[in-house]
């Protein structure tokens, strides 16, 4: 009775969550929601009140404990219940993270759709959007070198619509049947399951080598695109050709587009390698912490439309997924915003239950015979049954929140009941009809088809370069640099000669230079002439560069603040207020975690400061930038090789670091015999300055007023 008590109180929380927030997901999925610190104590699974969960019922004889029984329910149902926690993980994008959102649209899209989600603009339409790595298992580290997957489901008035995508805008293969292929290449090798979470082995390279339609796509997995900084800070991308129809019945052939507000940014490759040891989790707190700290991340949604009639008008084929629709040729029209706002309330039956499929659309939009998109269709439905079960759709994250009704029936853990004497369609009561067209009712594009039955694709399928070439031609000089040295870490994972030797061969079809440097490093003959020539075309859109936010910003960067005994406290809490009030991170590291004292602080009145974290708990690659205020305890760093390392080392991959006072020196020391510039500025605002920012007179305590006012707030 309690339990119910407690549990009908969560759906009125829940209700009228929802109901301030207007969002129809959180009413939905707040009917199934509980709170285990509401429990008044633990029953068994049917309900009945547990005494005692600690020890199993056994014979004792007051001096021994003797054998278990076989009678404990309780027991039985406990070890049970836990050998069977598990479900099978996903084949591919096993190991991931979610959250909920919300979309708006800005501007109708009536021309050319007439899905609801896309023309109404008064609408707010629920999402949920997990991110996700491809290769590695679902413990495998978050920072690997990999493709990010960017699902998102909208929870429309419509039903569910679906667009399982990834950050990068191209796929490896062009037919879905290579699929297996693909992937049993991609992942781990078969007789001893190496590498976990990584292309660098023999069979991804032979695979790409032996399907040149793989090129353009390897190019972008060897570029920054693949270590992103944060799920936050990556473009997502539809990649397949989808159509939208509108209300005359017209056809465009569509590509969905998710520009990150934030910009896009990637991580750098030695930082990425270290923080899958030292935070596997890297990705998945980054995006929790951000929402928590209502850093909400936001993405402006854009499309790509090209009229049915133009179809053929490009050089490539509109359909083939290994391409993009370069946006000086179609441009990309931005129309809504999606936001992320909501962690999860509990991992399995939300993120890992969460089930997404391609063959997901609402009126309005439609497929294409794109030939990646076909195989997809049939594929999602097939491995969500065997995930989750043939009634998955009834999970509460995965049901829509628009009214569901029909005829299918039954299969193993049929949750909802459906009264009624009738169960097909048509029935004497005309129970439950077809809705009509002007009801809603989806119906399929009037596509005319000939052709000759074939296993086959169109001519322009067949040309896999020149959009290699493309990418490699559009990125700026240290992007190039890094694609490069990509390779060169992949293939040197290569022991196989014939692998990395045509490789560069390959390569020598893209850019001789480049394929010159790879061989050179990775120990294949250099390659003396192109193998096809560079066209020089360039496009925009394809280099990060093309995507700095409008204003460059701190917010939600993580920022720590190094300290021992004797710290200068101004500095200490001028830069903290000022990076805190920009809506940065601050995060104080100290030589322990309990309270450090500033230069002249009295001990005996004072609390002190009491870090966030030990010199011996995070590194430096944890963090955006790094602040060392001045005061006497820079003499005690400077003694310590970890903060040395911590100077070297964040320097190295290029990030921000701020000094002021006697500090100044410390960094100066450390990097000295390195080329800097040093800038100068006594500005509370320091850190928003790239590079390495010091000042060398000590600060004024007025100058600091808000910052410490803030830190005084927070402690
Ligand atoms: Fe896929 C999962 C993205 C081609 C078959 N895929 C999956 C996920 C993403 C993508 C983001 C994870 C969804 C989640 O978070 O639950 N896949 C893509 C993209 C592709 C692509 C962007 C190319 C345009 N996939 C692709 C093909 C096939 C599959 C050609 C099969 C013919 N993908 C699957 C799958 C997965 C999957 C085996 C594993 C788990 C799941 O579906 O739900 O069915």
């Amino acid at each position: 009775m309690a339990t119910k008590v407690a549990s009908g109180l969560q759906k009125v929380e829940g209700a009228i969550k929802a109901a301030i927030t207007g969002d129809k997901k959180v009413a939905d999925i707040a009917r199934d929601t509980v709170d285990s610190q509401q429990g008044k104590f633990i029953t068994t699974d049917h309900g009945v009140p547990v005494h005692n969960t600690d020890n199993w019922l056994r014979v004792v004889d007051g001096q021994h404990s003797g054998p278990s029984l076989l009678e404990d329910q309780i027991a039985r149902e406990k070890i049970h219940r836990f050998d069977h926690e598990r479900i099978p993980e996903r084949v591919v994008h096993a190991r991931g993270t979610g959250a909920f959102g919300n979309f708006r649209l800005k501007e109708s899209a009536a021309d050319v759709t007439s899905a609801g989600v896309l023309t109404d603009i008064s609408r707010n339409t629920p999402v949920f959007i997990r991110f996700s790595t491809v290769q590695g298992s679902r413990g495998s580290a978050d920072t690997v070198r990999d493709v990010r997957g960017f699902a998102v489901k909208f929870y429309t008035d419509e039903g569910n619509w679906d667009i399982v995508g990834n950050n990068i805008p191209v796929f490896f293969i062009q037919d879905s049947i290579k699929f297996p292929d693909f992937v049993h290449a991609v992942k781990p090798e078969p007789h001893n399951e190496v590498p976990q979470g990584q292309t660098a082995h023999n069979n991804f390279w032979d695979f790409a080598f032996l399907h040149s339609e793989a090129t353009h796509m390897f190019m972008w997995i060897m570029s920054d695109r693949a270590i992103p900084r944060s799920y936050r800070m990556m473009q997502g991308f539809g990649v397949n050709t989808y159509s939208l129809v509108n209300k005359e019945g017209k056809r465009h052939f569509v590509k969905f587009h998710f520009i990150p507000h934030l910009g896009v940014h990637s991580l750098v490759w030695d930082e990425a390698l270290k923080l899958a040891g030292q935070d596997p989790d890297f990705h998945r707190k980054d995006l929790m912490e951000a929402i928590d700290n209502k850093a909400y991340p936001k993405w402006d949604f854009a499309i790509q439309t090209i009229p049915e009639e133009k179809q053929d008008d490009f050089e490539f084929d509109i359909l083939d997924a290994t391409k993009v629709w370069p946006e000086e040729l179609v441009p990309l029209r931005v129309i809504g915003e999606l936001e992320l706002n909501r962690n999860v309330d509990e991992f399995f039956p939300q993120t890992e239950q969460v089930a997404f499929c391609t063959s997901h659309i609402v009126p309005g939009i439609d497929f294409s015979d794109d030939p990646l998109l076909q195989g997809r269709n049939f594929s999602y439905f097939d491995t969500q049954i065997s995930r989750l079960g043939i009634n998955w759709e009834e999970l509460p994250i995965n049901r829509p929140v628009c009214p569901m009704m029909n005829h299918n029936r039954d299969g193993a853990m049929k949750h909802r009941i459906t009264k009624g004497t009738v169960n097909y369609w048509p029935n004497r009561f005309d129970a439950c009809p077809p809705a009509k067209i002007e009801q809603g009712g989806f119906t399929s594009y009037l596509q005319k088809i000939t052709g000759t039955k074939n296993r086959a694709l169109s001519p322009k399928f067949r040309e896999h370069h020149s959009q290699a070439q493309l990418f490699y031609n559009s990125l700026s000089e240290h992007e190039k640099a890094h694609v490069a040295k990509a390779l060169s870490f992949e293939l040197d994972h290569c022991d196989d000669p014939i692998v990395y030797q045509r490789m560069a061969l390959r390569l020598a079809e893209i850019d001789l230079p480049l394929a010159q440097q790879v061989a050179t490093m990775v120990g294949a003959p250099t390659p003396e002439k192109a193998g096809m020539q560079n066209h020089g075309k360039k496009a925009g859109g394809i280099s990060q560069v093309d995507f700095a936010p409008k204003k460059p910003t701190i917010a939600s960067r993580r920022i720590a603040i190094i300290i021992s005994d004797g710290f200068d406290l101004f500095a200490f809490a001028g830069v903290k207020g000022a990076v805190t009030a920009a809506g940065a991170l601050p995060f104080v590291i100290g030589n322990r975690r309990q309270p450090i004292f500033a230069d002249g602080e009295d001990k005996s009145s004072s609390e002190g400061v009491i870090p966030d974290h030990q010199y011996d708990g995070v590194r430096s690659t944890m963090f955006d930038a790094t602040f060392i205020p001045g005061g006497p305890h820079v003499q005690t760093l400077s003694k310590n090789g970890q903060i040395r390392h911590w100077i070297a080392e964040s320097f190295g991959h290029l990030k921000a670091i701020g000094a002021t006072g006697e500090a100044v020196g410390l960094v100066q020391q450390v990097l000295a015999g390195v080329d800097i510039q040093f800038a100068t500025t006594a500005s509370a605002g320091v850190m928003e300055s790239y590079g390495v920012v010091t000042s060398a007179a000590p600060q004024k305590p007025e100058s600091f007023k808000e910052g410490f006012q803030i830190l005084k707030d927070s402690t």
